[in-house]
């Protein structure tokens, strides 16, 4: 007698987890005005995601002149980075010494209490708005809670 079957195993394991997508959600947003820099502000946020893996790959306003740009602090110093990895299942806290969002040549008519619309760019659950409001450096900082 002769067998020849064949087994076939499909294994549907192991990229399950990365391939599902991201469920991002933007919580606790400010902004503050730079003490330094006319028309110069950054954002501080945190990014809530219940989903798989994503990535903050850019930030914009609806104001023409206006240049967005992500950045990080390394050493004290603030540098340019190109993205901000979302992992999945975590919230991601963009804040003060650390991951943040930088607003410059904004027009003059932004100030204290002023409000902008943020447009946040990730790389897969594309483009999500957050309003953002302008408060003096001092008030946002004592929010920290120390
Ligand atoms: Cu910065």
């Amino acid at each position: 007698m002769r067998v020849s079957a064949v087994l076939v195993v499909i294994l549907v394991a192991g990229s399950s987890c990365t391939s599902q997508p991201p469920q991002v959600t933007i919580e606790s947003q400010y902004a503050n005005l730079s003490p330094l820099f006319i028309g110069a502000g950054s954002v501080f946020l945190k990014i809530k995601n219940t989903g798989g893996r994503d990535a903050l790959v850019g930030a914009s306003v609806a104001s023409p002149n206006t240049v967005v740009e992500l950045h990080d602090e390394k050493d004290g110093r603030m540098v340019r980075v190109d993205k901000i990895v979302i992992p999945s299942r975590e919230t991601t806290d963009l804040r003060p010494g650390s991951h943040h969002i930088m607003i410059f040549n904004m027009p003059r008519t932004v100030q204290e209490g002023s409000e902008l619309t943020l447009t946040l760019k990730f790389e897969r659950s594309g483009e999500k708005q957050v309003p953002i409001r302008f408060e003096k450096e001092q008030a946002a900082r004592s929010r920290d809670g120390k």
